[in-house]
């Protein structure tokens, strides 16, 4: 077959799959803007309605922990408010969604076992799950998929198909790869036809999609994340509510976790908490240009396609797709040459990703720069080495009583934690961006490695009153009850070697379900074989906020526990470390080790 024949009939073949692009709509009535106080009313009405699931899930899991002077039933129904547990999964590529989806899959009471051998039944009891870059894949897969368990998805061998790389999809299939490949020109083609700028994070975007939607119509192309609003488990409260992390920056901007403005992407909305934005918009009708926070015209649907939001969130890997593509057969480089001339009519850092028109132009007197451009860039959730996603979840409105934070980070050589984000999260409390939100005491990134502290879980800010000294100024003393105990995880081994390397792109079957495994016994302490009473210890951190809000004594059992989870090492260690601005070194996704695989990493920089 001669060459311009394959790419007319690939051409042919793909003209069906329209519907990547957004498209303009009437507007419904209603806000568009609003600041960032509280919650909004939608995300309000669907929590009541989940923390009825919840609560009935917590009973069971709290009744099967093996609690010791504890009525669960009592307890509940007797609560100052609701207990909300959070999930948090960190960026890391493959090697965190897969180690992630390990973690995820032994808090699930579906899961064979997860209930005698693991912690299954949390996330049934979970009110929030955040991801963000791979942990972002792990969320978006799950959220957009409806919802399926982990071995759900692993039996259909269809979704996380990592055998070949995401630029070679079909292996030797050559003729897949250009059909495919093919797909996704026209799908940016029209976007970018219709007015709408695009950038790498469009190929991205679509490119991871053919390994994380391939049972969605045309790969998820009108798959978007507020469709979660009304169809499936999110609709009915069968799920957590999902919330996908990035971060802005203009190009050239350099960010760090005091300067940074976080983005949260949530079924109903799209925004900032920090005070350099503090405003929500809706997710559902991103690329609307607003005047004054109202629709100037009609209305955009469309532009908040799920896995341009994932794609978003992970945009660091975007210097591998343009790198690697040169790595693969004529034709099909032919094709991807032709997507990246097309985005590169946009000059830019090759980590962003356009949202445009910038939805809060002129809604609030703000002088960020982020907020103030007519596009807002936005880039890799963990470029400003907060890699957990932790920030969305300690917002006060949200309730939460304890966050699960999975690290799956490769801070050091070796491709383990060691603790750098929570180092981020921490100081950040201390600038205007913290906004008064309170963050436990955690261990400087040495004094982690030198104890050797990702071998066990570790429960921060056990003791709400220790939070008393890190209290803003102008922040009730009270807000101490309300800030979540955070319960940290991080990737090692048990099974197998789950520290591979942030920029591996393939995956055997056999170590993908290697990962997966391993990250089972992760969070499940080796299959409660290192602790027999970790369901116990989990029970204890879930219930202790409420006890100190209504000041009971914890038990004897719980006791033991915090002694052997609880980090009590002194503030001023934590105070006085001084990290450098460690912001994301690009050169560690330089086209070597995107074309190798492997990559250098140092202790200082969080890549992913
Ligand atoms: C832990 O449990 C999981 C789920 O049942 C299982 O796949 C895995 O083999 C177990 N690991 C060990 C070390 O027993
Ligand atoms: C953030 O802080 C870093 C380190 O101080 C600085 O280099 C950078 O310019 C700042 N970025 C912004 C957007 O303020
Ligand atoms: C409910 O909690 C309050 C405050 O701790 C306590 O005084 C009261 O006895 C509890 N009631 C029940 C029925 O447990
Ligand atoms: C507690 C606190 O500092 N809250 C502030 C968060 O940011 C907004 C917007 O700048 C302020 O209005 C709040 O007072």
């Amino acid at each position: 077959m001669k060459l311009t024949a394959v790419v007319s009939l690939a051409a042919a073949i793909c003209t069906v799959s329209a519907g990547y692009s957004p498209s303009r709509t009437t507007c419904p009535s209603g806000n568009f803007a609003r600041p960032a106080d509280k919650i909004s009313t939608l995300e309000s009405l669907w929590l009541e309605a989940r923390n009825k699931i919840t609560q009935e899930n917590l009973q069971t899991f709290l009744e099967n922990a093996g609690l010791e002077d504890f009525d669960a039933a009592a307890f509940l129904s007797n609560t100052t408010s609701p207990v909300r547990i959070g999930l948090a999964f960190s960026g890391g590529g493959y090697r965190a969604m897969l180690s992630g989806a390990g973690q995820l899959a032994a808090l699930d009471s579906r899961v064979d076992n997860a209930e005698s051998n693991g912690l299954g039944g949390l996330l049934q009891s979970s009110s929030y799950v955040a991801g963000l870059s791979g942990g972002a894949w792990l969320v978006g897969t799950v959220a957009s998929n409806g919802f399926p368990s982990i071995p759900e998805i692993l039996a259909k061998n269809q979704i996380w198909d990592l055998t070949n790389t995401i630029i070679n999809p079909g292996g030797f299939d050559i003729l897949k790869a250009i059909v495919l490949y093919t797909d996704i020109f026209n799908d940016i083609f029209s976007k970018f036809v219709n007015g709408y700028p695009v950038s790498i994070t469009d190929l991205w975007s679509r490119a991871l999609s053919l390994q994380f939607f391939p049972l969605l119509l045309s790969y998820g192309a009108l798959t978007h994340w507020s469709d979660l609003q009304t169809s499936g488990p999110f609709s009915t409260y069968e799920m957590p509510f999902p919330i996908i992390v990035a971060d802005g920056r203009e190009p050239g901007e350099v960010i760090i976790s005091q300067n940074s403005t976080i983005f949260e992407f949530n079924p109903f909305e799209f925004g900032s908490w920090d005070p350099s934005l503090y405003q929500f918009t809706q997710t559902k009708y991103l690329g609307t240009t607003y005047r004054n926070g109202t629709p100037s015209g009609k209305c955009v649907v469309g532009y908040d396609n799920a896995g341009f939001i994932m794609g978003t969130s992970s945009s660091l890997f975007n210097v591998v797709v343009s790198t690697i593509a040169t790595d693969v057969p004529a034709l099909l480089r032919g094709i991807i040459t032709k997507i990246l001339n097309l985005v590169e009519t946009v000059d830019l850092g090759v980590d962003v990703s356009l949202y445009a028109p910038n939805p809060f132009i002129g809604t609030k007197a703000s002088t960020a720069l982020v907020v103030n451009t007519a596009i807002l860039d936005l880039v890799d959730g963990g470029e400003d080495s907060q890699n957990i996603p932790l920030y969305p979840l300690l917002q006060p409105d949200r309730g939460l009583d304890v966050i699960f934070a999975y690290d799956n980070s490769a801070d050091t050589d070796d491709n383990w934690p060691d603790g750098a984000s929570l180092v981020a999260s921490y100081q950040r409390q201390f600038v205007t961006q913290g906004n008064g939100t309170l963050f436990p005491q955690v261990p400087t990134t040495s004094a982690f490695l030198a104890a050797d502290m990702g071998q066990k879980p570790i429960f921060f800010g056990c003791n709400a009153k220790s939070l008393s000294p890190l209290l803003q100024e102008g922040v009730a003393a009270n807000a101490i009850y309300d800030s979540p105990l955070l319960v940290y995880t991080a990737n090692r081994k048990y099974s197998y070697s789950s520290n591979k390397a942030t920029l591996k792109l393939q995956y055997t079957n056999a170590e993908k379900y290697s990962m997966i495994q391993n990250g089972f016994e992760v969070a499940s302490r080796n299959n409660r074989t290192d602790d027999s009473d970790w369901a116990v210890c989990v029970g204890c951190a879930i219930i202790r906020r409420e006890q100190e809000r209504q000041g009971l004594e914890q038990s004897e059992q719980c006791k033991t526990c915090f002694d052997k989870y609880c980090w009590t090492d002194a503030v001023s260690t934590a105070l006085s470390e001084t990290v450098a601005g460690s912001n994301v070194n690009l050169a560690e996704f330089s086209m070597e080790a995107a074309a190798t695989g492997t990559t250098t990493s140092s202790a200082s920089t969080n890549t992913d």
